[in-house]
């Protein structure tokens, strides 16, 4: 006999720890995340931080890594995946998402906000609740807002202070129509444009600017081939980290607990995170030479986007609904 010497004990044992062994492998998952940014920025530790919590909580039955860099691919492309459950995780700014959900349209709509205030506590509540259920429609979950902010104006020209300084100004937008809209009723010219390829298209003279927070016109150097800072908070958008609803519907209760906790958890890292750095950026690009200027009278911007408004509700007629209940948030 083959297995003469081998005891029926041993043999037991020998396929119990087998399974054992086998178990958690074959049931371990490895989950890919996508990020835009650099490693040392807010939204990168905040999900590092997420995935290191679900890792911690779940045993090592869940494992992954997060792909910082956009290495990925880009922004429209890693939604696309995302909600194929190619990606299991991402964070996105909602910019992009207006293509794909018309509810995530409702935070790109300059000027919605009040302030960052205002942005975090409808976010957290009944408004935030409405666009995670936009999003879900396009399988993925959200499960937490991150902070990006307010976005203003950077250009290699010279400080904008009216409308009218950007009068045929090249700008690149976020890939959504919507923001072409936005510049063009400013009087500029707008080209949607892949994040990456921002900086090389201002040094080049492609766009003779771009507009984003500080935290990213720092990271990205647009700084030194575009400084001319013109604070205009023209757009407050929220950003989302979420999980492929597919990656989602194959977890257990347990981990979903886990996983809808950890995503919690982040947010509030990435929110204090975020107001640190965003003081350290405007420190860096002051040091780096750009002229920050702060737009005093924002009321021709704000009046200029009543025909970007009207044009989204017209083509969106049942997004009324969820514009007044952020509009109305106190
Ligand atoms: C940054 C966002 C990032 C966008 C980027 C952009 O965090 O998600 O991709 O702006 O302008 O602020 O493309």
């Amino acid at each position: 006999m083959a297995f003469r010497g081998f005891g029926a004990t041993a043999f037991a044992s020998a396929i119990a720890l087998a399974a054992v062994v086998a178990a958690p492998m074959a049931e371990a998952k490895d989950w890919r995340g996508w990020n835009i940014h650099v490693e040392d920025y807010p939204v990168s530790h905040g999900m590092e931080a997420f995935m290191a919590e679900v890792t911690e909580k779940t045993g090592g039955e869940i494992k992954g890594k997060v792909f910082h860099n956009g290495v990925l691919g880009s922004q429209p492309d890693a939604i696309e995946q995302v909600r194929l459950g190619i990606i299991d995780f991402a964070e996105f700014s909602l910019g992009p998402w207006g293509p794909v959900a018309p509810e995530a349209n409702v935070v790109s709509l300059p000027f919605i906000f009040k302030s960052i205030d205002q942005m975090h506590r409808a976010m957290d509540g009944a408004p935030g609740e409405a666009l995670a259920a936009g999003l879900e429609k396009k399988g993925v979950i959200a499960l937490g807002y991150y902070d990006a902010g307010a976005r203003s104006f950077y250009n290699s020209k010279g400080p904008i202070n009216t409308p009218e300084d950007m009068t045929g100004m090249k700008v690149r937008v976020m890939n959504n129509d919507l923001f072409v809209d936005m510049i063009a009723a400013l009087g500029g010219n707008a080209t949607p444009m892949a994040f990456a390829e921002v900086y090389q298209s201002i040094k080049t003279n492609v766009v003779d600017g771009a507009e984003n927070n500080p935290p990213s016109y720092e990271s990205t150097a647009h700084y030194e081939v575009a400084p001319y800072y013109s604070i205009s908070e023209h757009l407050i958008i929220p950003e989302v980290l979420v999980i492929a609803k597919k990656t989602w519907d194959t977890l257990t209760p347990e981990q979903q607990e886990i996983v809808k906790e950890a995503g919690k958890n982040s947010t509030m890292l990435q929110r204090e995170l975020w107001a640190e750095r965003e003081a350290k950026s405007m420190e860096v690009v002051k040091a780096g030479g750009v002229e920050v200027n702060m737009i005093e009278d924002k009321t021709p911007f704000q009046e200029a986007m009543a025909p970007v408004y009207e044009k989204y509700l017209a083509e969106n007629p049942d997004m009324k609904e969820i514009v007044e209940l952020f509009q109305n948030f106190e």
